[in-house]
């Protein structure tokens, strides 16, 4: 059998009473899985309402020098990053929310022990923005490449629609059991991708370690607008700099786990007596958290 065989042609699909454990699991051996309504329709009035605003302010596009970069951003897609400071609901009901924490824990706890977000950040991808490369998240952090199928546990994606996810208007495309390949150099071709088609509300969960990217938006006039959640492993550097970005005004009026996932409270990985401390305590001490 080729390394590059798809084991699986359709994602599995849950619900939120389906516990962590399993939702892990099924993500694991199918390379993602669809969880259906993570978000109530409340929340996401809220998130879209408190959202609009910044995003109006942004032009599609990404500014980045690096040109492979400024494709991979997608020409017509605007990304907002630093959604916790944009949206009290996202920031008190979806950064709190307990699969979501539940699922980190499943994930990171028997391996790394600790865990943190990698990026908060709004993915609108908008009319005829080309499908985005093909690439594994885990790839950021290069010398795990070099591990392929049998690297460490480094980075997983939750992302959650905002509008629906179709084929057409550029569903996050995927290649389930491309985490089991033997060379991660490989990233496949986009006929063997499938899309993550969701509804508005549902989530998709997949691993670092599985090829994906955004899908072409074919349409004339929709805007496929997604959160990307990251969680990832703590002894690795996140994408966003959230304690130089986040005011410490907001931060004081989250939950002890919500301050700890945003890098305001310290990290215990297995095996360390702490990271990310202050004078060896706890860095909660020393904000007065
Ligand atoms: O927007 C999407 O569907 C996927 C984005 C993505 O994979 C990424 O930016 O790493
Ligand atoms: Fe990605």
């Amino acid at each position: 059998m080729s390394s590059q065989q798809i084991s699986v042609t359709s994602l599995p699909v849950v619900s939120r009473s389906t516990s962590a454990q399993e939702i892990v699991s099924l993500s694991d051996q199918a390379g993602a899985v669809i969880i259906r309504n993570f978000m109530t329709a409340e929340q996401v009035v809220q998130i879209n309402k408190e959202l609009d605003e910044p995003l109006a302010l942004l032009e599609a596009g990404s500014k980045h020098e690096h040109p492979l970069v400024a494709e991979f951003h997608g020409y017509q897609t605007k990304r907002l990053t630093n959604l916790i400071t944009h949206s009290q609901t996202f920031r008190e009901e979806i950064l709190d929310d307990e699969l979501f924490h539940e699922i980190g824990q499943v994930l990171y706890a028997s391996e790394s022990g600790d865990w943190w977000l990698t990026t908060a950040q709004l993915i609108e991808i908008g009319p005829g923005n080309k499908a985005q490369m093909l690439h594994r998240d885990m790839a950021q952090y290069h010398p795990f490449v070099a591990m392929n199928k049998d690297a460490p546990r480094a980075i997983t994606n939750l992302m959650l629609a905002l509008t629906d996810f179709t084929e057409e208007n550029g569903a996050t495309r995927l290649i389930p059991g491309s985490q089991h390949w033997d060379d991660f150099e490989d990233v496949g071709s986009p006929e063997m991708t499938i899309p993550a088609e969701l509804k508005v509300g549902d989530a998709v969960l997949f691993g670092g370690k599985v090829v994906h990217g955004g899908g072409a938006n074919v349409t004339t006039d929709q805007y496929r607008r997604g959160l990307t959640i990251p969680l990832q492993a703590s002894i690795l550097t996140p994408e966003e700099a959230y304690p130089l970005i986040v005011p410490l005004e907001v931060v004081r009026t989250l939950s002890p786990r919500v301050q700890k996932i945003i890098g305001f409270r310290s990290q215990y990985p297995n095996a360390s007596p702490g990271l990310w401390q202050h004078n060896y305590a706890d860095l909660a001490d020393y904000l007065k958290l």
